[in-house]
């Protein structure tokens, strides 16, 4: 298997306008990200995934395009960019852009023209149909939207101000493709493609993902712009199964470096449910079979895995499978080591790194997001209570995800000096801070920091086959093993004591949260104990 630099990496996501704000406008800022630089190095990280900077009305925080090619004035500008692009690049750090290219935003040149002039060419980049049929958008209500202007209705999977882009029409994709070695000719280290399963569309038979042009479209994409460097591309596709994310990750394909499954994800709510019908806690059993399926079936050489906790979709992974109270700490940890030891490409997001956790909202006035806030309006219309509603943004809205990074304890927890920021502060970064963590040689962010360290150094990370062990049902353990050594990984993913059988001599403690001696001695785990070791 040829060896790529991204099969070593640990990539790190940043949401920009919530993790640095330099200019004092409340809002995070490229500038504010070149501050916090030595603090990613520090980290170790070999690249950022840098959700989108681009010129945007920010209806969808930026996941809504008006001009690819520029930046977003709350941002900076394409100076800051590149100023950005260098200082992370003489650090050895790669930034990987987000592409959005599903949509636009409504906004966009090729939109306002598609729309004013029938005989533009922009007019087929779009989907226009006389009639809608019942496709709904991700973003509540009907996909289509009536334009007065041209009197035909037009697709929007997501919001009414991301009209869907018709990926049939070979000159759009033309365009996409130069807009990319745009980009790959300024140095990025990649892109991160935005529900790039959904490309294939054909909305008159209502397929929405992993239509039957999608692989030829990546192919194609592949020739036209990143195929010919070492550039790593990410996929996000929510109804991948492992036979799909092969078509995509096999090298031989010619596609991706790797997709974004979101299997595991999907146990954070009832099954066959929306989203906001979340499940209370976290089913052990069903996560060790999906984390098994996808190790096991994407074979070395094959495909590949990304490893993934959280995103700016998605709530904190302390509050919905970790614990935020007296195992903070620990359970952070304890999930770090279970997911970083596994064979693939981990993401770290914002925060995670320091044990962050989900905000309190109460009022619906405190929520920004899109699709939370389209939910709450089409619950209310249906007669939903807000507490109940409230209840569900709490736990799995997306602002959870994307309330300022906790850098100090001192004012907006040290992320900027305006009185009011975007979104509020968690009133917890008092005592969950940067500051704080890299004070203490006990904290979360350095045992990130050791995985992190680990992903780059240990051969075995990349080549080691993984077989899942039987153990009690709320512990999760592994082995990674190789013809020459055996790791060993155990992870207490609950707040009680449990049983644990070690039969082989521990040669070596890779990582650990907790006193190893203990746990041998007393063959027991107790609450959210985690470790790796070697046998032989
Ligand atoms: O997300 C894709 C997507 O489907 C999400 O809306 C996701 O399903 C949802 O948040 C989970 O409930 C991508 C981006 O990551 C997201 O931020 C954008 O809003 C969306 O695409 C549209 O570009």
């Amino acid at each position: 298997m040829q060896k790529h630099w991204w099969h070593t990496a640990t990539i790190y996501q940043i949401y920009p306008k919530s993790f640095m704000d330099a200019d004092g406008d409340g809002v995070g800022d490229l500038q504010g990200i070149i501050s916090k630089l030595d603090y990613l190095e520090k980290l170790g990280i070999t690249a950022i995934w840098l959700s989108p900077v681009y010129q945007s009305p920010m209806d969808d925080n930026g996941y809504d395009i008006s001009d690819y090619q520029a930046i977003a004035d709350i941002f900076g500008d394409m100076t800051d960019m590149e100023e950005l692009l260098s200082q992370a690049n003489q650090r050895g750090i790669k930034i990987i852009m987000d592409l959005v290219v599903n949509h636009t935003s409504d906004e966009h040149a090729w939109f306002i023209e598609a729309r004013e002039n029938a005989d533009s060419p922009e007019r087929d980049y779009y989907i226009w149909r006389d009639e809608p049929n019942d496709l709904v958008s991700t973003f509540s209500g009907s996909a289509w939207e009536y334009d007065d202007k041209v009197g035909q209705y037009y697709l929007h999977l997501f919001g009414k101000k991301q009209p869907d882009l018709n990926w049939e029409n070979e000159a759009l994709r033309q365009k996409i493709y130069d807009m990319m070695n745009f980009w790959i000719d300024k140095g990025i280290g990649g892109f991160r493609m935005d529900v790039i399963d959904l490309l294939g569309k054909i909305p008159d038979q209502k397929i929405r993902e992993n239509g039957p042009k999608l692989h030829d479209y990546l192919k194609e994409m592949n020739r036209a712009s990143f195929g010919k460097h070492d550039l790593l591309t990410v996929g996000e596709t929510w109804g991948a199964t492992p036979e799909i994310a092969k078509q995509y990750s096999n090298p031989d394909n010619q596609e991706l470096s790797m997709v974004f499954q979101f299997e595991h994800i999907g146990l954070q709510h009832k099954p066959d449910r929306p989203k906001w019908d979340y499940a209370d806690g976290l089913d052990v059993p069903a996560l060790k079979c999906i984390f098994n399926k996808w190790q096991t079936q994407l074979e070395l050489g094959q495909g590949w895995n990304s490893l993934f906790w959280n995103n700016h979709d998605l709530p904190r992974v302390l509050s919905i499978w970790g614990d935020t109270g007296a195992y903070r700490e620990k359970s952070a940890k304890a999930l770090a080591i279970l997911l970083h030891l596994m064979r693939g490409t981990p993401y770290i997001y914002q925060g995670e790194e320091i044990g962050m956790t989900n905000y309190p909202f109460e009022h619906l006035e405190q929520v920004e997001d899109i699709e939370s806030l389209n939910y709450a309006a089409e619950a209310l219309e249906n007669g939903e209570n807000i507490a109940n509603i409230m209840d569900s943004i709490r736990v799995i809205g997306r602002d959870n995800a994307r309330t300022p990074m906790q850098w100090s304890a001192e004012n907006q927890a040290g992320f900027s000096s305006a009185a009011k920021t975007w979104l509020p502060v968690n009133p917890n970064y008092e005592s969950i801070n940067v500051a704080a963590a890299l004070e203490d040689k006990n904290s979360i962010f350095y045992t990130y920091q050791a995985l992190v360290k680990l992903r780059k150094e240990a051969q075995w990370l990349v080549d080691a086959d993984f077989e899942l062990i039987d153990t009690e049902e709320k512990v999760f353990a592994y082995k990674r093993y190789t013809d020459e050594e055996t790791y060993l990984v155990v992870v207490n993913l609950s707040d009680q004591e449990q049983a644990l059988k070690l039969t082989c001599p521990i040669k070596e403690t890779i990582v650990a949260n907790t006193d190893l001696d203990e746990v041998v001695t007393k063959q027991t785990l107790k609450p959210w104990d985690a470790f790796c070791v070697r046998t032989n």
